[in-house]
C-alpha cells in the first residue's frame, strides 16, 4: 500500500520497482546535497538506508504528507536519530515539504535538527538521538495501537551499533512477550559503527538467533535489493503473533565509491568537490541545481548572523575573540587535554580505559593510539553507557583506576543509577568523563549538548567534580583525578576550540579556585590578567565578582576586560574549576569583599549558580548582595554553529557584561 490521500482514501502515486530504484538513487543525491549545505552530519549511515526508505516511505507505509497527524497512519519511528538527514529526505521526497528546504540542515532556527525533534518537523514521529531508545518508544506505540484496536503498523528504524545498548534488549523482550505482530524493526546492518566494525567493537552475532530466542520472526535480506525489501515487508505485515526483525544487510556509504565501507565517513559531510564526484557516480550530474540549493543554506545563515549580531549587547568597540589588534587568544578544544593526559600518564598499569564508540571524538583513544603495549588495558564496550559504568565499578573494586568516557549526556544521565549506586554509594575510584558539555557542541543539537550534568552529578555523595577552563587545565585536572583524588570523580569538558587562558605557570590545586584580575591590554589576552590561587588572593575591593567554570570562564574574563575598558569597573573573575568539593572560602570572600556577584555557566542556569547562591546566603543571612546568574534558561539546546549558539543562548561575554551594567546600575 503506497502513499495515501487520507481524505479520499485514494493512492497518491503507486511506484513501480524501477521507479523506486530511481527514487532511492535520487534520495542518495539529495541527502548528500543537504549534508554538504549543512556542512556537518552523517553520510555513511544515511546512504546505506535509501533502498529500504524508498520502499517504506513510497510503497509500504500508509501515510499522507498532506495530513502528517492522520490518526490511521503507520508510525515510522526513527530510533537511530543520527540518520536524521535520511529521514528528512524521505519526508521531502514523500511530499511533506520542499526538497530545497533541506539546504537548511542543522542550521539554527531551521526545523532540521541534527537529531530529529518531532515538534519541529512534520512527519517526524519522535525525538531521538540517544541510541537504543526509539525501539522502546515503538513498543509503546505498538501497544497503544493494540489498546485502541487501531490497525496502524509500527516501523522502527534502527542502526546496528544501537543493539549494544541494554535498553534495546529490554524492548526486544517486551515486544516478543507482548506478541507485537504490528511491529517491524528494521536494522541497518552495515556492520560499521564509529570506533570500527561492530564485530570488533562489541560483537552482535548471532543476531538473528538472539531475536528468535526473544520471540521474534527474523527476515534476513540484502538491504539494497528492492524486490527482497518489498517482499520482506509483505511477509512481516502478515505476521499473526510475532514482531519482526528485518535485518537489512547494507553497505555503509552505499553508492559512493570513496565512502563505501569507510568508517571515517560515519559523521562527515562531503565538501563541494566530493559532492560533485559523488553525484557523478550516482549518475545524478544534472539532477539538481546545486548552486541554487546551496544558496538557500547560505541565505539562511546570513539571516541568522544578522539576527544574532543585532541581539548582541553593544559596547564601545567589538571585543569579540581575536577581533582587536591585540588581546589575541589561541583556541584549543578542552577535550584534547584528556587525550594528552592519558597519552602521557597512561603507563600506570592500574589505569584501564573504557570506550563507548566515540573514542576519537572525546580523545580517550589517545590512551592507546601510540602505545600498542596498552592494548589489553583498553576495553571497548560499544554503545553501552550503563554497562560501561558498572564495568568500571567492578574494575575499581579490584584496584584498577578505570576511566570511562563518552558524551556528558550519556555519562551523567543515561547511567545515573549505575553511577549513584555502583560507583558513588560504593565509593569506588572511578573517573567518569563527560565530554561535549554545553551548547557549543553545535550542529548535533539538543540530544548531544549536555546542559544538566552538574545537577545530577554534584548531587551525588562522595563524587568529585571538575570543570576545567581550557585544554591545559583539563590535562592537569585529569592528572589530579587519576592520581591525587581517590573515589568517584566526574570530569566535564567541551567540544569546540575555546581560548587558552592558562599556561605552565598558572597555579592549579584541585578544590581551590583561581582568581583572575584584568590589569592592562596586552598582545596576548592571557597576559592581560594576573592569576593566583583564591586562597592567596588579597582583596582589592572590586565592584564585581564573576564566578564561572569551564570555558565560560574565558567569557567571564573577557567581560572583565569590557567592563574595565568601557566603565572602569574592577572585576574579580573566579575560575571555580572544582565544583565538588566547592571552594566555599573563595565564594564567601567574593561576596563579602566585592559589590556584586554574577555566576556564568554554559549549563542550565543554576548548576553552578544555585550552589554559589547557597554558599553566599548561608554566610550572609542578614544581608543581601546584588546577584545574577547567566546560563541556559530552562530550554533545550539546538542545532547551530557553536559560536552562534553561544550568542543565541546569551552566554558570551557581552551578555555577562550587560547583566553587570544592569546589576550595578550603570547607564549604557
Ligand atoms: C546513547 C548514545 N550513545 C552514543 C551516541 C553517539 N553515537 C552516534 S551514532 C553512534 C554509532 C553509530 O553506529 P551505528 O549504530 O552502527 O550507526 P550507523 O552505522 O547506521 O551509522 C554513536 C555511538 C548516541 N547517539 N547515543
Ligand atoms: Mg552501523
Amino acid at each position: 500500500m503506497p502513499l495515501i490521500n487520507s481524505q479520499t482514501g485514494q493512492i497518491r502515486k503507486d511506484y513501480s520497482i524501477d521507479e523506486l530504484r530511481e527514487r532511492a538513487r535520487y534520495m542518495r543525491g539529495l541527502n548528500l546535497l543537504s549534508l554538504c549545505s549543512g556542512k556537518s552530519g552523517h553520510s555513511g549511515g544515511t546512504l546505506s538506508m535509501f533502498d529500504v526508505l524508498a520502499a517504506l516511505y513510497l510503497k509500504v507505509a500508509r501515510h499522507d504528507p498532506a495530513s502528517p497527524n492522520w490518526p490511521e497512519r503507520d508510525r515510522i519511528i526513527w530510533s537511530a536519530g543520527h540518520k536524521a538527514p535520511a529521514l528528512y529526505v524521505a519526508l521531502a521526497v514523500s511530499g511533506y515539504f520542499p526538497e530545497s528546504d533541506l539546504a537548511r540542515l542543522r542550521m539554527l532556527g531551521a526545523p532540521y535538527q541534527g537529531h530529529p525533534h518531532h515538534k519541529d518537523c512534520p512527519g517526524v514521529e519522535i525525538s531521538s538521538g540517544s541510541l537504543g531508545q526509539g525501539i522502546s518508544v515503538a513498543v509503546g506505540v505498538a501497544l497503544a495501537a493494540k489498546l485502541d484496536q487501531n490497525n496502524y503498523r509500527v516501523y522502527a528504524i534502527t542502526s546496528d551499533g544501537e543493539y549494544q545498548e541494554g535498553s534495546l534488549w529490554e524492548a526486544a523482550m517486551e515486544a516478543g512477550n507482548f506478541k507485537l505482530n504490528n511491529l517491524v524493526a528494521v536494522i541497518d546492518r552495515n556492520r560499521l559503527q564509529i570506533d570500527g566494525a561492530t564485530e570488533d567493537v562489541q560483537c552482535l552475532e548471532p543476531l538473528a538467533d538472539k531475536f528468535r530466542a526473544f520471540g521474534w520472526d527474523v527476515i534476513d535480506i540484502d538491504g539494497h535489493d528492492l524486490e527482497a525489501i518489498l517482499s520482506a515487508f509483505e511477509t512481516a505485515n502478515r505476521s499473526q503473533e510475532k514482531p519482526t526483525l528485518l535485518i537489512a544487510n547494507t553497505v555503509k556509504g552505499k553508492g559512493v565509491s570513496f565512502m563505501e565501507n569507510i568508517v571515517g565517513w560515519h559523521g562527515k559531510p562531503p565538501n563541494p568537490e566530493e559532492l560533485e564526484q559523488a553525484l557523478r557516480e550516482l549518475k545524478l550530474n544534472d539532477a539538481f541545481d546545486i548552486d541554487a540549493f546551496l544558496k538557500v543554506g547560505r541565505d539562511h545563515q546570513e539571516k541568522v548572523e544578522t539576527r544574532l549580531s543585532q541581539k548582541l549587547p553593544k559596547f564601545s568597540r567589538d571585543f569579540w575573540w581575536n577581533l582587536q589588534p591585540n588581546m589575541k587568544v589561541t583556541m584549543d578544544p578542552t577535550r584534547k587535554g584528556l587525550g594528552r593526559a592519558l597519552d602521557e600518564y597512561g603507563d600506570d598499569k592500574r589505569i584501564v580505559c573504557i570506550g563507548a564508540d566515540i573514542s576519537d571524538s572525546i580523545t580517550i583513544s589517545d590512551f592507546y593510539k601510540n602505545h600498542p603495549e596498552r592494548a589489553s588495558r583498553w576495553i571497548s564496550v560499544g554503545v553501552a553507557e550503563q554497562g560501561a559504568t558498572t564495568v568500571a565499578a567492578g574494575l575499581a573494586k579490584e584496584g584498577k583506576i578505570p576511566v570511562f568516557g563518552t558524551y556528558g549526556v550519556f555519562s551523567s544521565a543515561r547511567n545515573l543509577d549505575q553511577l549513584r549506586v555502583s560507583v558513588c554509594y560504593a565509593d569506588y575510584n572511578v573517573l567518569i568523563v563527560g565530554a561535549h558539555g554545553g551548547v557549543s557542541v553545535g550542529p548535533d543539537g539538543a540530544t548531544h549538548q549536555e546542559l544538566e550534568a552538574l545537577f545530577q552529578i554534584c548531587g551525588l555523595p562522595n563524587m568529585h567534580v571538575g570543570v576545567p577552563v581550557d585544554s591545559l587545565e583539563t590535562k592537569r585536572m585529569t592528572r589530579a583525578m587519576l592520581f591525587d583524588i581517590t573515589g568517584p570523580k566526574y570530569l566535564r569538558f567541551a567540544r569546540e576550540a575555546t581560548p587558552l587562558v592558562t599556561d605552565e605557570h598558572t597555579p592549579f590545586v584541585f578544590g581551590t579556585a583561581n582568581v583572575y584580575r584584568f590589569r592592562k591590554e596586552q598582545e596576548q589576552f592571557k597576559d592581560a590578567f594576573d592569576v593566583c590561587l583564591a586562597s592567596e588572593y588579597k582583596s582589592e575591593k572590586e565592584q564585581l565578582s564573576i564566578i564561572s567554570c569551564g570555558p565560560e570562564t574565558a567569557e567571564a574574563m573577557r567581560a572583565a576586560w569590557i567592563l574595565k575598558t568601557d566603565y572602569d569597573i574592577e572585576t574579580r573573575v573566579i575560575n571555580l574549576h572544582t565544583l565538588k568539593p566547592l571552594d566555599k572560602p573563595a565564594i564567601i570572600a567574593a561576596a563579602r569583599e566585592t559589590g556584586a556577584v554574577i555566576t556564568a555557566e554554559e549549563h542550565q542556569v543554576g548548576g553552578l549558580g544555585n550552589q554559589v547562591a547557597a554558599v553566599i546566603l548561608s554566610d550572609r543571612n542578614d544581608k543581601s548582595i546584588p546577584f545574577a546568574m547567566i546560563g541556559v534558561n530552562d530550554r533545550f539546546g539546538e542545532s547551530g554553529l557553536p559560536w552562534q549558539l553561544i550568542r543565541e543562548f546569551g552566554l558570551s561575554a557581552e551578555f555577562i557584561a550587560d547583566r553587570a551594567r544592569h546589576l550595578l546600575n550603570i547607564g549604557q
